[in-house]
């Protein structure tokens, strides 16, 4: 029987998905991505889960699109079956907040999976890049999108156009990544991380990230407007009244996601 693609299992609010085909470095196949999908959404869709981490091994994150796949592949096969959008794109339904816990190779494909989850963890051992310019192909999977709006458009043309690979040091240091944590600590670090956003009010955590892509997405008049809507839905939540009494009787809140 062959082995699942995609892992999936829960630690308390916290949804785990480790990419599984280590003998390719978790090149990223159709099979993959349609499993890394349903994951996702089915756990966006369980009440009992507040943050999700997506990871890989300790040698790759994900070393890119499956090159042995796509490399026969003409413009009709890619365009007929919706490459990218069909299944690369449901990332970006998931309205829970998604952590990418990076160690090794996160290159291409693997690289632009990372930059479509709300926040990075890196180990120091993790190693970014963004090298389709040596197959004569371009980061198709929102890298030429994303890389720019995170790190800027210099840093963004470099790594796109000479291949360049950047250390977690490099990746931290110019803002691709939110934290570098031992390599030995990445799981622990990561799991410490999401439990405390998951313990966090749901659908605060969802208004938040929705205002946040608004900034990543939009002009800054528009984003205003929408994060004030934001804010003032906060005040129709249980929650938030609880969050504000537990501060001022000085006492743990309790939060019922609502
Ligand atoms: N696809 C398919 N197989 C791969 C991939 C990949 N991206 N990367 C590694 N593998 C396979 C190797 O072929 C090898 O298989 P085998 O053992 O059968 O020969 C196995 O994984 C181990 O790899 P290596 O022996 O090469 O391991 P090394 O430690 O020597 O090197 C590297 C590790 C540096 C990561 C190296 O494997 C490498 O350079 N990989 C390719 C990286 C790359 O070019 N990635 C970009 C791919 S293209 C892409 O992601 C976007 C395409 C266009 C947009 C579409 C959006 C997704």
């Amino acid at each position: 029987m062959s082995q699942p693609t995609v892992l999936s299992e829960r630690q308390g609010r916290v949804g785990v998905l480790t990419l599984n085909r280590p003998e390719q470095l978790n090149a990223l196949n159709d099979t993959l991505m349609d499993a890394l999908g349903a994951a996702l959404l089915a756990l966006d869709a369980d009440d009992g889960i507040g943050a999700i981490v997506i990871t890989g091994s300790d040698k790759a994150f994900a070393a890119g699109a499956d090159i042995a796949a796509m490399a026969d592949w003409g413009y009709m096969d890619v365009f007929s079956s919706a490459f990218i959008t069909r299944n690369w794109e449901t990332i970006r339904q998931v309205r829970k907040p998604v952590i990418a816990a990076v160690a090794g190779f996160a290159m291409g494909g693997g690289c632009e999976l990372a930059l479509a989850c709300d926040l990075i963890v890196a180990a120091e051992s993790a190693k970014f890049a963004l090298p389709e310019v040596k197959l004569a192909m371009l980061p198709g999977a929102g890298g030429t999108q994303r890389l720019p709006r995170a790190i800027g458009k210099a840093k963004a043309m470099d790594m796109c156009l000479s291949a360049r690979m950047l250390s977690a040091e490099e990746a931290d240091r110019y803002g691709l990544v939110s934290r570098v944590v031992p390599s030995d600590a990445l799981m622990a670090e990561t799991l410490k991380l999401a439990n405390t956003i998951a313990g966090f009010s749901l659908p605060a955590l969802i208004a938040i990230k929705e205002s946040v892509n608004r900034a990543w997405e939009g002009s800054l008049t528009e984003g205003v407007k929408f994060e004030r809507h934001a804010l003032y839905a906060r005040f129709a939540s249980a929650d938030a009244h609880e969050g504000m009494h537990a501060f001022l009787e000085k006492r743990k809140p309790t939060f019922q996601h609502c």
